[in-house]
């Protein structure tokens, strides 16, 4: 397997993008469930950066369609750099957030990575949400629902273009899994887009194994696998903590072996973990979930060594 042995910590600890406060502990939830430890003991350097810093969340009502674009875009900056940075010691960056508005900042960062490396970037989008809203059809201006827009070239002004080109990403380089909540008009922008989504139904009908092999079937050792982790994937059953919980998600089987089979290609390069919320948590389950599959992503098996 090739993928890099130093991980980077950093975390973002905020809600800014958020409609519910708390996920700005998660960081914290995820380093008391014993993140960097359960790394350690798969045999990889860990090196925790600490925490970000940027400004308080001033709960306001949103304006022009977007609320708090001012602290969303200071903290996407420094998570830009900090992944930027992670990125050019050659470590593989792990995002600790946080809202998932940050992925705009960590993405940007990875695709501007990966042009100038010649690799070909893959995101892996595990949500119950498709985030793909934009300031003019987003029903609550919440920027947690945006970042995918941002990242293909069509959010607010301030947001996009990060990675030296207008789109981060195109639509055939990422893959959605776990869908069950899109807004009315994110189902137009999916559909105009091309974007490729595996909602719970595709889940149902042809199982978790057949999806992933679908999703990693072009993964080569040129691909940069990038995993945008947001907690709200998980059935809220499992996962309580997070802010916008959605019944009906992957079973804690089914989310295992989609990690399992990303690990399995050696390609993973990157990971964001957002949307933890302790404030809704039931004694840290939440991030104890979350670095049980982040254990697995990183090449855990029950057997191999
Ligand atoms: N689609 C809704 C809800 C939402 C998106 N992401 C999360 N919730 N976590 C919105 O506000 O854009
Ligand atoms: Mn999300
Ligand atoms: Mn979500």
């Amino acid at each position: 397997m090739t993928i890099a042995r130093t991980v980077s910590l950093i975390g973002a600890p905020t809600d800014v993008g958020a409609s519910v406060r708390g996920a700005g502990m998660g960081p914290e939830a995820l380093r008391v469930a014993g993140l960097a430890e359960a790394l350690r003991s798969q045999r990889l350097t860990v090196v925790d950066r600490g925490n970000l810093a940027g400004p308080p969340n001033p709960w306001m009502p949103p304006t022009q369609g977007v609320r708090h674009m001012d602290e969303v875009v200071a903290w996407n900056r420094a998570v830009f750099d900090e992944v930027a940075a992670a990125l050019g010691r050659g470590h593989v960056p792990l995002l600790m957030g946080g809202d998932h508005c940050l992925a705009i900042g960590s993405i940007s960062a990875i695709a501007r990575h990966c042009r100038e490396r010649r690799k070909n970037l893959r995101v892996v989008w595990l949500d119950a949400h498709t985030d793909v809203n934009t300031e003019a059809i987003s029903p609550s201006g919440n920027l947690h629902g945006m970042p995918v827009s941002c990242l293909l070239g069509h959010g607010p002004a301030q947001l996009v273009g990060w990675s030296g080109e207008r789109a981060a990403i195109a639509a055939d380089n990422i893959d959605f899994i776990g869908i069950r909540s899109v807004d009315a008009d994110e189902k137009q922008a999916i559909r105009l887009l091309g974007l490729q989504v595996f909602d719970m139904r595709h889940i149902d009908e042809h199982g978790m194994r057949n999806t992933m092999t679908e999703v990693l079937q072009d993964v080569d050792e040129d691909t940069h696998l990038h995993v945008s982790f947001d907690l709200d994937c998980l059935d809220p059953m499992e996962a309580p903590g997070v802010g916008t919980g959605v019944r009906g998600g992957p079973t804690y089987r089914e989310m295992q072996l989609c990690m399992e089979m990303i690990a399995d290609t050696g390609q993973l390069a990157s990971v964001d973990v957002v949307e933890i919320n302790p404030a809704l948590d039931v004694r840290n389950q939440t991030a104890q979930l979350a670095v049980e599959f982040i254990q697995s992503l990183f090449g855990a098996s029950t057997l191999a060594r």
